[in-house]
């Protein structure tokens, strides 16, 4: 099923097709004098998927005011389809990871239908226990399944078990568990006693896990606990997956850790130790900014897909990341900043496929530092956008992503379609 006509795709890609050719013909030629098959990388970029965040087709904001685009989605079959374009276009995003409630639907079944209907499927579910929601009996104020009250923890156990089961209902098969769990003060949490409560609570999520999913732990250093948090870096998330079991694994979000740390070395880590979920790409200057990914700091992200490129060229033993976006936009066009996202990740992974490892582990055994150095800056330095366009035209997507999705008039259809969101700020100015 088509959101964007075949027709408007092609009438985009017409022009572009003789320069696309003689691009990807002279990179090909590049590529060939390196030793590289630029049909073997493509292949390899084709197979690649980055799942989409629901909430990510949304305008989201930041903490002081948020400003809605045109033809906001309105609920979640808006939203499934607001990532059917995306996935159309670049082709490389098929999955869809929802958020409960935000994404509450009265029949699973239907929405299933209409993403496979679309060529989609869903990604890690996740549940939400950073906020209260409507006629809730405990508030979170004070946390969720690290709450020193014993209703609260099982009132956020029940909420997360509800959203597996509407996970198995839509063939998902993860369950990712970020909670804003944490203090503000210092004195104001039992450090100790708060984790403790944590892996007690995750304990009867993971039990409810059926056989074939896997729990996600996402850890975050601040926000919205801005003193502490309880699963605050990938030490805790670490701690807690092993306490719970191998089905239990650490999340990666590019932009919950403090600045200048470095995520490629975590990466690492977690896959020396089997621990590796998968990511949340995004980027970000100062913290968890949610921008798109690579805007700010491209080489970063490059580095961790050296890190994943490695693992997979090494064979590592149950190395199976789940990648997924997670961002928030209020000054672009999401389905553009998702369409940006995806082809932004595609990129690291092409370039980081280009890496000799070869010479690279032999620079490295034999400390030639500023070979090892360049070996990875040749790979990030070559410009692969002729093989990414090339693995979206064969696949049915657009050369030109920005300029087919404005041509198409998507947005303003949408728009007139859907009625006006409403603004507002956080009121905290
Ligand atoms: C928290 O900052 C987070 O990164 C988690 O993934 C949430 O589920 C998501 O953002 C959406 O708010
Ligand atoms: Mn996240
Ligand atoms: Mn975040």
């Amino acid at each position: 099923m088509s959101i964007i006509s075949v027709d408007t795709i092609a009438a985009s890609n017409a022009p572009l097709l003789e320069q696309q050719k003689s691009d990807y013909a002279h990179l090909g030629g590049q590529l060939a004098r390196r030793g590289v098959d630029i049909d073997a990388i493509k292949a390899k970029v084709k197979q690649f998927a980055v799942a989409l965040p629901s909430w990510g087709v949304g305008t989201g904001g930041t903490r002081f005011a948020r400003f809605p685009g045109r033809g906001e989605p309105r609920h979640v079959f808006d939203k499934l389809q607001d990532c059917g374009v995306v996935h159309q276009l670049t082709r490389a995003t098929p999955g869809i990871s929802l958020h409960l409630p935000w994404d509450h639907c009265t029949d699973y079944s239907e929405l299933r239908g209409k993403a496979e209907a679309q060529g989609m499927y869903f990604d890690a579910m996740n549940s939400n226990t950073f906020s209260d929601q409507k006629d809730q009996a405990h508030s979170y104020k004070f946390g969720s399944l690290t709450h020193t009250d014993a209703s609260t923890r099982a009132q956020a156990v029940e909420h997360n078990i509800a959203v597996i089961e509407a996970g198995r209902q839509l063939g998902s098969n993860a369950l990712t568990v970020w909670i804003g769990d944490g203090s503000n003060f210092p004195g104001q949490q039992h450090f100790r006693r708060a984790f403790d409560r944590y892996i007690d609570s995750a304990s009867q999520i993971y039990k409810a896990l059926p056989d074939d999913w896997r729990m996600f732990l996402e850890h975050k250093i601040c926000e919205p606990a801005f003193y502490s948090t309880v699963i605050q870096d990938w030490g805790s998330s670490y701690l807690a997956a092993n306490a719970l079991g191998p089905k239990a694994q650490c999340l990666v979000d590019l932009g919950h850790h403090a600045p200048n740390v470095n995520i490629e070395l975590i990466v690492a880590r977690l896959i020396a130790a089997g621990k590796l979920a998968g990511f949340h790409f995004n980027d970000s200057k100062y913290g968890d900014d949610d921008l798109d990914a690579g805007s700010v700091a491209p080489y970063r992200l490059f580095l961790v897909f050296n890190e994943l490129v490695a693992a997979a060229h090494e064979g590592v033993t149950g190395f199976n990341p789940a990648y997924m976006l997670d961002q928030s936009h209020n000054v672009t066009d999401p389905i553009e900043s998702l369409m940006s996202s995806a082809a932004q990740v595609q990129r690291s992974y092409a370039q980081a496929l280009l890496v000799d490892r070869v010479a690279l582990d032999a620079a490295q055994d034999g400390n030639d530092v500023l070979v090892a150095a360049q070996l990875l800056k040749k790979g990030f330095e070559t410009d692969v956008t002729p093989l990414l366009q090339q693995a979206r035209l064969e696949e049915g997507g657009a050369i030109d992503l920005l300029g087919c999705y404005r041509a198409s008039g998507y947005r303003a259809k949408v728009a007139a379609e859907r009625p006006a969101s409403q603004g507002g700020g956080g009121g905290i100015v």
